[in-house]
């Protein structure tokens, strides 16, 4: 027996016949160049003389392969690319085998699938998730799944990116054995029974794809109707086709594909949002010791008080609710269990664990049962008096070292720690609706929060499965303020001659989920309409009014979908313009005399898109948020923002300051007020530089 290494990464081991490789690159054993190299190299050295009759590869630590190492896409070529040292192990004259244990994902899927012979370890899966990253998959997986497991099941795997799990994987005939052990022990053991003839290998490249043209076309039509804005979807098909014919030919067309995604401003976008849902808890304070959490007290049963609990319940943290009556209290407990109910019907919850769950909730009217809790969460609505009060019973009621949270949206955190004797133990957790379901949580760091108290606030976030974004103090904390300051731009474009139909149109084709105003029915068009009330004394008064056609419309007690009726009609299935609405707007207009623009949908992305840069700029100046990557983060789970742009701050990189600078100033000539270029977007257009380098 004799052991070397190609490389740090890869290590060769011989067992009498058999040669054993080992890929260690923790923590996911990512396909990066020395990886590639390492395989390449170990399958030569192998098949040259060595000896071995069998090659058995497999993964140290947690997992097999993860995929491609993304760190290094959109850099040069580092060869030996992924797909020639595939084909090359696919091509060795010895039989090669692998063991996945963990999550073979992507290229180390595709890893496994030019090898001889698949096993799989326990609750392994395997997955194609590059759909998720903007991509697809670029080394065999296109043309090996497809001969394997057949075209429709190839493209449900590749269209959605799923993990599957090793029984279904063995179903498809993904892997030949599902077994459980120690990955470098089943290695032995199955090459053994390659030596035996008790494990039969074959070149998946021997294989032919059965054609399916319905299926194709059927996947096509849904993907022209989903996911109308994405690229590489559309690419996966186009590849996934080609897998009837000669396997070299295949992978030919799916690398030109691959190649062809990587390029589009998409791809990055998606991978800048895969780095940034990582790098948003990757800052000291969330890293330092945190406190317990065994027990949670809720102060509220209203929407956002039983879905955060319903959050907290799901995660298995036993939950305290309290309210001032009992009718409130029996509305809060029905709406949970109406969650929980939900939750096991999308199988967040498996129906055994229902009553379990549910039991963990304990319903009181007494405050003083807090006394216990590790935290408290305040979810009362938003009157600074109120909460003042809460937070002095609560210090008065709370043990030691509890940490007592508002989930205030736009509340000053300082001013409520003040009523207390524990400044430090207080901090603003602010959850977005329906709070069981949406994954932002603001972590607003007041300015005498203890650093173990914000690290509280991450593990929180980690235990609810939330994305935990650091924000400090201000009206609105990142997210309401930057929404305040394009909403205002949304109304002034609709004063201004925009239909709201057309706003919503635009910024649909944009690529979010919903325009404005359709979230703005959804969400309540009183909340907007008391909020303005509640700022109309301290309103800066050279700010020009965007309110008066909301306000006109929820005088007339049109409060959007609650009320069947807002900037649309909602009788039928299909929501509908409300005309009423259209009238109101003209009356408006003529009222304040303005003359008419007529704007294009791309006019209004612009507007629309750079008062949000304008903001989010000025909220990174100023450390409401750490980095850009934190605004960005905000808005692709708070906001709906189309998770392919990355970000309004990458987005804004895709634009360029200077560029940004120049629109400003040219909207500046019509309301130099709204329109100021903020300090930082101005340097950073002076120096050339980019959101992306304060990251
Ligand atoms: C591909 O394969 C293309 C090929 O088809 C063709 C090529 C030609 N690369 O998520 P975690 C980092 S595309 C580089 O916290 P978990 C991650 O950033 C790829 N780094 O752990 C983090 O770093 P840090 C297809 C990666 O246990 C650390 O590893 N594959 C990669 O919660 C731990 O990650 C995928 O899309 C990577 N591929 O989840 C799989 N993956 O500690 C992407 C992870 O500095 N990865 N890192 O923040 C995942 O889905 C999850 O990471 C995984 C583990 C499920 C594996």
């Amino acid at each position: 027996m004799s052991n070397t290494s190609t490389n740090d990464l890869i290590a060769i081991e011989r067992v009498g016949d058999i040669a054993l490789i080992c890929i260690n690159n923790p923590p996911v054993n990512a396909t990066s160049q020395a990886v590639r190299q390492g395989l390449q190299d170990a399958i030569a050295t192998l098949n040259d003389d060595s000896g071995a009759k069998v090659i058995a590869i497999y993964a140290a630590g947690r997992t097999f392969v993860a995929g491609a190492d993304i760190k290094e896409f959109g850099k040069p070529p580092m060869p030996p690319s992924l797909p020639d040292v595939l084909n090359i192990i696919e091509q060795s004259a010895l039989p090669v085998i692998s063991v996945m244990h963990g999550t073979a994902l992507g290229g180390g899927f595709e890893l496994g699938l030019a090898t001889h012979a698949r096993i799989g370890v326990e609750s392994m899966r395997v997955g194609l998730p590059e759909i998720h990253l903007g991509l697809l998959p670029g080394a065999g997986g296109t043309q090996r799944v497809p001969r394997l497991a057949g075209i429709p099941f190839a493209l449900d795997m590749i269209l959605s990116g799923r993990q599957v799990g090793g029984a279904e994987a063995l179903e498809h005939g993904l892997i030949d054995r599902l077994v459980s052990g120690d990955p470098r022990q089943i290695a032995l053991d199955n090459a053994q029974d390659v030596l035996d003839g008790k494990l039969a290998t074959r070149r998946t490249d021997q294989i032919g794809t059965i054609p399916d043209q319905k299926a194709l076309d059927e996947a096509t039509a849904m993907l022209a109707k989903k996911l109308p804005h994405l690229f590489s979807p559309h690419k996966c098909v186009e590849a996934i086709t080609a897998s009837t014919g000669p396997l070299l030919d295949g992978l030919k067309i799916e690398r030109q594909a691959f190649v062809d995604s990587m390029q589009q401003p998409q791809s990055a976008g998606l991978i800048h949002a895969f780095f940034g849902e990582r790098a948003v808890s990757n800052i000291p304070e969330a890293k330092g010791p945190s406190r317990e959490l065994n027990k949670i007290g809720i102060i509220g049963g209203g929407t956002m008080g039983s879905g955060i609990a319903t959050s907290c319940l799901l995660a298995g943290i036993p939950v305290r609710l309290i309210e001032v009556a009992q009718d409130g209290l029996d509305r809060g407990i029905a709406t949970i269990t109406k969650n929980l109910e939900g939750a096991v019907k999308r199988s967040k919850l498996s129906a055994e664990k229902y009553e379990s769950t549910l039991a963990m909730l304990t319903p009181s009217l007494e405050m003083e049962t807090l006394s216990d809790c590790d935290l408290v969460i305040e979810a009362v609505f938003e009157d600074m008096d109120v909460k003042k009060e809460i937070f002095t019973k609560l210090d008065a009621i709370c043990k030691d070292g509890a940490i007592l949270a508002s989930n205030t949206s736009y509340l000053d955190i300082n001013e409520i720690a003040a009523v207390t004797k524990r400044p430090q133990d207080v901090i603003g957790l602010h959850f977005f609706s329906p709070a069981h379901v949406m994954r932002l949580l603001e972590i607003v760091v007041a300015e005498k929060t203890a650093p173990d108290v914000v690290a509280t606030g991450f593990a929180l976030a980690k235990k609810l499965k939330k994305i935990g974004v650091r924000a400090g103090v201000c009206d609105g904390f990142i997210g309401n303020r930057i929404l305040a300051h394009y909403g205002l731009c949304a109304g002034y474009l609709t004063m201004d001659g925009a239909s709201p139909q057309q706003i919503d149109n635009a910024l649909e084709q944009f690529g979010f989920a919903m325009g404005p105003y359709k979230v703005g029915d959804l969400a309540g068009l009183d909340i907007g309409w008391m909020t303005r009330k509640r700022k109309a004394d301290t309103r800066d008064k050279n700010q020009r009014y965007a309110g008066d056609i909301a306000d006109r419309i929820c005088e007339n007690g049109w409060f959007g979908r609650k009320s069947g009726k807002g900037y649309y009609v909602y009788d039928d299935a299909t929501p509908v313009p409300n005309p009423e609405v259209a009238k109101i707007i003209d009356t408006e207009r003529a009222k304040s005399g303005i003359s008419l623009q007529e704007f294009s949908d791309q006019d209004i992305v612009d507007r629309y898109m750079t008062a949000m840069i304008v903001e989010a700029a000025r909220v990174v100046e100023d450390k409401t948020a750490l980095r850009p990557v934190d605004v960005d983060m905000v808005f692709l789970f708070g906001y709906g923002f189309p998770r392919f742009r990355g970000g309004p701050l990458h987005y804004a990189d895709t634009i360029g300051a200077k560029e940004l600078v120049s629109r400003i100033e040219n909207y500046a000539s019509e309301d130099g007020h709204f329109w100021q270029v903020p300090n930082l977007l101005q340097k950073m257009a002076d120096g050339g530089s980019k959101f992306a380098d304060l990251n």
